[in-house]
Formats: structure tokens, C-alpha cells, sequence
């Protein structure tokens, strides 16, 4: 008798993983703040993004002795609003940068992003409209 492949086991285990990553997600987003952990202006120290409001997300850094320096408070327009956002590198060089996605209504959304200095500023926004009239 061949011996059976144990695929069944494997396949349930992922799915867990997967239904643990959704239902953490889905907490993670349900609340009214949100915050995102990250080294932004490459000290060491991990720094701390918080969604102050609907409209602006501010970016702290973390000092030796505990405390936490506000260098950016990024914002966009309150027509714009943004559901969630993340701290990633998106160009890619080596600095976090800050990525806001907000519904715009009818299927739409709105992708806003800063890239970060590597010193805890950051870029002014683009913001990308993928469908609909204006883009930028
Ligand atoms: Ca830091
Ligand atoms: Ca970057």
C-alpha cells in the first residue's frame, strides 16, 4: 500500500494561518485609532505612527530615554479621508514611507503617500485616485 501524502493536515494549517490573519487584521482596523510601528529615521529606536484623525496621521520618534519627539504631522484634504495606513518602504531606499488608503465612495478610493527622508520628515503628499476624473 502507498504510503499517503499527508496534504490534508498541511492544507488545514494554512487555513488557519489565513483565518488568523484575517480576523487580526479585521481587529486591528476596527478601532477608531490605529498606530504602525517602525524605524523611520533609522536610529535603532522603533518609532510610532499614530492616526490622529480621519485626516492626518502623526509621526513620533522615539528618543534613548523613552520619550517621543513628534517630527511629521501629515494630513490630507477632509474630502480625502483615509480608513487605514502603513508604514513601508514602497521606492524601495531603504527609509519607511507612509502609505493611507481611504474609500472615496462609488467604488472608489484614494491611495495617499509620503516618502520618508530616512529622518523622520517626510515628502508632501501624492495622492492617486486609480478611477474617476482626476488623478493627483
Ligand atoms: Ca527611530
Ligand atoms: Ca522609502
Amino acid at each position: 500500500m502507498k504510503k499517503q501524502i499527508p496534504t490534508i493536515p498541511i492544507l488545514k494549517t494554512l487555513l488557519h494561518a489565513a483565518v488568523v490573519l484575517v480576523a487580526t487584521t479585521v481587529v486591528s482596523s476596527a478601532g477608531a485609532a490605529t498606530e504602525a510601528f517602525g524605524d523611520v529615521n533609522n536610529d535603532g529606536l522603533m518609532d510610532v505612527a499614530v492616526n490622529t484623525s480621519p485626516n492626518s496621521v502623526t509621526i513620533s520618534l522615539a528618543n534613548p530615554d523613552g520619550s517621543y519627539t513628534v517630527s511629521a504631522i501629515l494630513s490630507v484634504p477632509k474630502s480625502q479621508q483615509f480608513a487605514n495606513f502603513s508604514l513601508v518602504d514602497l521606492d524601495g531606499d531603504g527609509d519607511l514611507d507612509v502609505s493611507a488608503i481611504g474609500v472615496a465612495g462609488g467604488g472608489q478610493f484614494y491611495w495617499h503617500t509620503w516618502s520618508g527622508n530616512g529622518d523622520g520628515t517626510f515628502s508632501s503628499r501624492s495622492t492617486y485616485r486609480p478611477r474617476g476624473k482626476g488623478i493627483w
